[in-house]
């Protein structure tokens, strides 16, 4: 049986090798995302807020398989909000998936099927198990990079729609200098 292989920087998270995409999401494409959109607009619209990539070494949508990522998102904030990946549902609504971190600290936030939202700290060494039916989404809490490493189902796809009109049921904000969940209204 063919092997498939890659190499992880294990100190940064890089990926490097064949089948490796990925994508960039810079302030300007994050449109709708923060609480404070006049603060987002304030920013230079070609700031990276996070880059991604993801080894698939079988097809997306296929039973079966897994995919390994990293996720590189940058230190900054829009108003009192940290930067954050723009979060998903898995279109496979009971496809789970581990979190890896290795550099920096952030949180991560999981919103359940009843939209209750929680959050757990990330920082080197840390992983996550985020089950099935859970929304995910993590920020940036530090002053470096956060990156963290992934593994989820090939068949899971991403749901984006549903966070992009609903949102979670709280934001991730700097009160006082603590990262504090707050309802949202
Ligand atoms: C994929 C996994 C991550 C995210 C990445 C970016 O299931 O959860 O690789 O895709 O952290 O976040 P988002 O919400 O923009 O896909
Ligand atoms: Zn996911």
């Amino acid at each position: 049986m063919a092997s498939t292989q890659i190499k992880v920087d294990v100190q940064t998270g890089e990926l490097s090798g064949d089948k490796i995409g990925g994508v960039t999401r810079t302030v300007d494409d994050l449109k709708g995302l923060f609480r404070d959109e006049a603060a987002r607009q304030a920013l230079d619209p070609h700031t990276v807020v996070y880059r991604t990539q993801e080894f698939a070494p079988v097809p997306a949508g296929q039973e079966g398989g897994l995919f390994w990522g990293t996720t590189f998102l940058e230190p900054g904030r829009v108003g009192d909000e940290y930067f954050m990946t723009k979060g998903h549902h898995h279109t496979q609504r009971s496809r789970a998936e581990f979190y890896l971190t290795v550099t920096g600290s952030g949180a991560l936030i999981l919103m359940d099927e009843k939209r209750h939202t929680v959050f757990a700290p990330m920082r080197p060494g840390t992983l996550h198990y985020i089950p099935g039916n859970t929304a995910h989404r993590v920020a940036n809490t530090g002053d470096t990079v956060l990156a963290f490493l992934a593994c989820w189902p090939s068949d899971s796809g991403h749901n984006y729609e549903i966070i992009a009109s609903h949102g979670f049921s709280a934001r991730l904000r700097d009160v006082g200098g603590v990262p504090t969940l707050v309802e949202e209204p």
